[in-house]
């Protein structure tokens, strides 16, 4: 792994308050972590993996594994929410932030207003680009302190826990910025657009 120093992430995003204010309405409290894919889970070789920041069809950086691993690392500690009704707390991650990427690629601002995410296995997932940045996301390598593994995305997922845990897609591959909002694999099949837990935007029209 990289020697880089780990930062602390995602600062302030957790209050004092105690587990049952924590729970976002219609979900209830797991301490398994269950599995969710629409798939199989891909195999993936990381000789053969990279991850790319792309504007439309430009494409802004492109990182092999070991180039994706030498970026700066930062290190979280976030509920996670399933719009199936689990939450989580407390889980740890780390990875790099999308900051941290327009950073390296020398964007000062993001290149556009949405982004859609592409996964292996032909995932995908919308999410606005205000959404990913300000310390708000990040693609996600250990989990717990270990390379995170392929069932819950490994060798690399988006990790954008404030948003239903459908937007946290596994075996993220490239973040495509773009001028329109348009809808992914489950936005497509009726989930809602943007999918605040707190506001229970589970499905479209909610
Ligand atoms: N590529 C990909 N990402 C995905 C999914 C998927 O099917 N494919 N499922 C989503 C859904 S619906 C959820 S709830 C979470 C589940 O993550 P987990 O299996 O690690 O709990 O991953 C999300 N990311
Ligand atoms: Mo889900």
């Amino acid at each position: 792994m990289s020697d880089s120093p780990v930062t602390r992430g995602f600062k302030g995003r957790r209050g004092p308050q105690g587990p049952a204010s924590r729970i976002p309405p219609g979900q209830h409290l797991t301490t398994d972590f269950p599995v969710l894919s629409a798939g199989p889970t891909p195999p993936i070789d990381l000789a053969s993996w990279s991850f790319e920041l792309q504007d439309g069809d430009t494409t802004l950086g492109e990182w092999d594994w070991d180039e994706f691993n030498a970026l700066a690392q930062t290190d979280v500690t976030v509920d996670i929410h399933c719009v199936t009704t689990w939450s989580k707390l407390d889980t740890h991650w780390q990875g790099v932030t999308i900051d941290t990427l327009l950073e390296a690629v020398g964007l000062a601002e993001p290149p556009g207003p949405f982004t859609l995410i592409h996964c292996d296995g032909d995932y995908t997932t919308n999410v606005p680009t205000e959404d990913l940045v300000d310390g708000k996301a990040m693609i996600a390598t250990l989990y717990e302190g270990e390379p995170l593994v392929g069932e819950h995305g490994g060798p690399a997922r988006l990790l954008v826990p404030h948003l239903y845990f459908w937007k946290s897609a596994k075996w993220v591959r490239s973040i495509v910025f773009g001028e329109t909002d348009d809808p992914g694999f489950w936005e497509d099949l009726g989930y809602h657009i943007y999918g605040d837990p707190w506001r229970e935007q589970r499905y479209a029209g909610d």
